[in-house]
């Protein structure tokens, strides 16, 4: 704020915060002949708080003239799986950001929610048919801890195995090891969850799909979110 006048002045910063966030900022700035200031503040979002984006607006005014609003977005976003809806395109297009689909399909005709999900189409000669977390987006995890990562799987195979799982991956990228749950067969949308405890070496995990060799037809997977649970 910069006081472009030969007078001190104090500026009032009334805000609008909704329910349960709180903004923590004086409520009044004084500034000499101009002078300039900066003024910092922070935003607490408890855990109570559910996921969304909620508006706050900050107000700069003098007496009861405004000068300036000043509008803040947040966005409350506690799952950690990125694009775990498959909502957001890449960059180039052609497949959801921040998966590796490999011979999945970024599908617009089905979804759980939204417009789109992520589908393995069945292929007998594939011995890893998979599509997995894209390697920037591979989501840091705390060693000791136990976390559920869950999506809904939709399987229209009747044989073979259709999987939702975890990679632990360790600081040289090494697999620590996998855990797997098995979508019922023949099943429309179902919760799947894949319940695991981080190993001492594991830094990240990866979410993935997988697809056997015998499976008899498409499985699609979408809504993916990972919590922690606690021991
Ligand atoms: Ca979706």
């Amino acid at each position: 704020m910069t006081n472009g006048t030969a007078n001190p002045i104090t500026v009032d910063l009334p805000r609008t915060v909704p329910n349960g966030i709180t903004v923590t900022l004086d409520a009044s700035v004084t500034l000499a002949a101009s002078e300039k200031k900066t003024v910092q503040g922070s935003v607490y979002v408890p855990a109570s708080v559910t996921d969304g984006v909620y508006g706050v607006t900050v107000e700069a005014k003098v007496g009861n003239v405004s000068y300036a609003a000043l509008p803040l977005s947040v966005n409350v976003n506690t799952n950690p799986v990125y694009n775990g809806g498959f909502e957001k395109p890449a960059a180039a297009g052609g497949r959801p950001d921040g998966w590796s689909m490999r011979a999945g399909v970024w599908d617009q005709t089905v979804a759980h929610s939204g417009q789109y999900s992520a589908k393995l189409n069945p292929d007998a000669n594939n011995t890893f048919n998979v599509l997995n977390t894209d390697t920037p987006k591979a989501i840091a995890v705390t060693p000791g801890h136990r976390y559920t990562l869950s999506g809904w799987v939709k399987n229209n195979a009747t044989a073979g195995s259709v999987a939702l799982g975890v990679r632990q991956v360790d600081a040289n990228g090494v697999t620590v090891t996998y855990t797997w749950t098995e979508a019922g067969k023949n099943s429309d949308w179902t919760k799947t969850d894949v319940t695991f405890n981080v190993l001492p070496q594991t830094k990240t995990i990866w979410v993935y799909l997988k697809m056997d060799q015998a499976a008899d037809g498409p499985a699609w997977v979408d809504d993916l979110e990972l919590r922690e649970v606690q021991l």
